[in-house]
């Protein structure tokens, strides 16, 4: 144990402490920059600067641990003062439009130069206001903003192990780029967006597609539908002050339907549907010698990563499309064939907790409608700039049920936001498939939670069938290097592109490992409170199949609900 002194207060805390962690514990806060809680300590940015009795230089906290007798202060005038001059030096090298920034008012730079009442920069500007970065689908890059904190690069790297950005030249030169400062599209980005996560400030953030949103719903001539993710009403709430983990469900339904969407649907449908057609190819690959494990394949960046990474591994995949790709495929047909719209005036609005829908959204195969199969996808953080620009208090609004006959939903569709929740939902439904007899403990507790790797056996009928989960690009590496190596004998794999599944998308707003918790919490909590909770139980998944698609896998399923990745 070691004792310390900070600010007068004496802690004990362990050994390794850092002083930022000692000081925590006594509810003092030190601010910080580079510092983030779910990451290595990088000691960059010194804004965390405290001064050590007897020592003639200050010491950073983030990365300073603790010695015994130490007596700290972290408030004093010289810190203030010293605080103030590293934030100039870092405003010297920042494009300081803040009016006209995505950040503005949430920016963490921005938060810290008000507190220490800067309101001159003595330093001479240096600062290269180069072009924007945003010649791809879904992630703008702006470098005049980047204050090369390395949160970023962390994440793209080692969490998610692409390495599409890093550290580029050396010195004064140092920033962060692509290789030889290529277009993101023009290197291995999955456009996963979790580098749009942790940045403090505004260098990196989603392509907007917000005006287009207004100009159809504008649009008279349109007929403009939205479907919502499973994530996205388990964090909307955070951007308007509410606890993590809150449900605000009814809540955005009753918002949507405010501004003018013809009808507010739910990507939970094609949720229950993508299991009814995934748990069909799993039995049929399983009975026919097909090719095994199958993964699943309704997380955009986790396609990206396969086919930039592992193409020879492709045919592992389910041919099913994303259950927002089935969504926009049925809109534009069955919707429009039963309730007489041409498909050619409908708008499919999508909202998701991810910046690489976006980018699913253009792919060439995602029009087997006849048309794009979905026109515009916002993600969660814009819907609450939707929400703030019209002027409406969510806070206030009564909850509304979601439009028949995509409004139906099950439990086992509410956890597909969580990591695992695709697989336990698969398994509800493929057990009562083979075997006939109800599934009495429906719940897969040991694939839940925020862990990267998770793995399990159930036995169906006579087959135990092995399954693992993973999140995580990096997870997803190591085990198509199982697969490669012959050691990964699963029937089926779940992989989900970002840490903790989509709660945890890069289009969420900023969150840590604490609140992707309280969210998965949230999650299971919609599954629990769901009147059905096996998607097989799903009512207009039934006469959907009655009325339209006619069988799981038949010739309907195949044109519209399946497609093949290639390289
Ligand atoms: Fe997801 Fe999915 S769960 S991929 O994370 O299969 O984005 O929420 O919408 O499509 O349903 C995301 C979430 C989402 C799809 C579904």
């Amino acid at each position: 144990k070691i004792n310390v002194n900070i600010n007068g207060i004496d802690v004990v805390v362990p050994e390794g402490t850092t002083i930022l962690n000692a000081a925590k514990k006594v509810h003092i806060d030190i601010p910080t920059l580079c510092y983030h809680p779910d990451q290595k300590i990088k000691g960059s940015c010194r804004v965390c600067i405290v001064e050590v009795e007897g020592q003639s230089t200050f010491s950073a906290a983030c990365c300073t641990p603790v010695r015994n007798g130490m007596r700290i202060k972290t408030n004093t005038k010289k810190v203030r003062e010293a605080r103030k001059t590293i934030l100039e030096l870092i405003l010297a090298d920042h494009n300081c439009d803040c009016l006209t920034c995505i950040r503005n008012g949430n920016c963490e730079l921005q938060i810290l130069c008000e507190e220490h009442n800067i309101d001159t920069i003595s330093f001479d500007k240096v600062v290269k206001l180069l072009p924007i970065n945003d010649k791809n689908p879904a992630i703008v890059r702006d470098e005049s903003k980047c204050i090369k904190c390395g949160r970023c690069v962390e994440v793209c790297n080692e969490v998610q192990g692409i390495g599409a950005i890093y550290n580029i030249n050396r010195s004064c030169e140092m920033k962060i780029g692509t290789a030889y400062d290529k277009e993101l599209k023009n290197v291995k980005c999955t456009y996963c967006g979790q580098c749009i996560n942790v940045c403090p400030v505004g260098a990196i953030y989603e392509k907007s597609n917000i005006d287009e949103v207004w100009q159809a719903l504008e649009d008279d001539n349109k007929h403009v539908v939205v479907q919502m993710a499973p994530a996205v009403r388990v964090s909307l709430g955070e951007k308007f002050g509410m606890q993590p983990g809150s449900i605000v469900t009814g809540k955005i339904v009753s918002f949507l339907r405010k501004i003018g969407f013809d009808k507010v649907f739910d990507t939970n449908f094609t949720a229950d549907l993508t299991i009814i057609e995934e748990g069909n190819e799993l039995l049929h690959r399983i009975n026919n010698n097909g090719k095994l494990p199958m993964i699943t394949s309704c997380s955009p960046g986790w396609i990206r990563f396969i086919e930039y990474f592992y193409p020879e591994l492709l045919d592992h995949l389910s041919t099913c499309k994303s259950p927002q790709q089935m969504f926009g495929a049925l809109a534009k047909t069955y919707y429009a064939e039963k309730f007489n719209i041409n498909p050619e005036n409908i708008v499919v609005v999508s909202i998701m907790p991810c910046t690489a829908k976006k980018a699913e959204a253009l792919r060439e195969e995602m029009s087997d409608s006849g048309y794009q199969d979905i026109d515009v996808v916002l993600t969660t953080r814009e819907l609450a700039r939707l929400i703030k620009q019209s002027r409406i208090r969510i806070e206030e609004l009564k909850e509304e049920d979601f439009d028949s006959p995509f409004g139906i939903t099950t439990g086992a569709a509410a956890i597909f936001g969580a990591t695992g929740g695709v697989m336990e939902a698969a398994l509800r439904t493929v057990y009562e498939e083979v075997t006939g007899e109800e599934l009495k403990n429906i719940d897969f507790k040991n694939l839940r939670g925020i862990n990267g790797f998770k793995e399990g056996t159930v036995k169906v009928g006579e087959i135990d069938v092995k399954v693992a989960v993973v999140n995580g690009l990096k997870n997803a590496r190591m085990i198509l290097e199982m697969i490669k190596q012959g050691k990964a004998d699963y029937h089926f794999i779940e992989v989900m592109c970002c840490p903790g599944g989509c709660i945890g998308g890069g289009g969420q707003p900023r969150g840590t490992n604490d609140i992707k918790k309280k969210r998965i919490e949230a999650i299971y909590k919609v599954d629990i409170q769901s009147a059905i909770r096996k998607s097989h139980d799903n009512p207009v998944i039934k006469t959907l199949y009655k009325e339209f698609l006619t069988k799981p896998l038949g010739y309907k399923s195949h044109k519209l609900l399946h497609t093949h990745y290639k390289d």
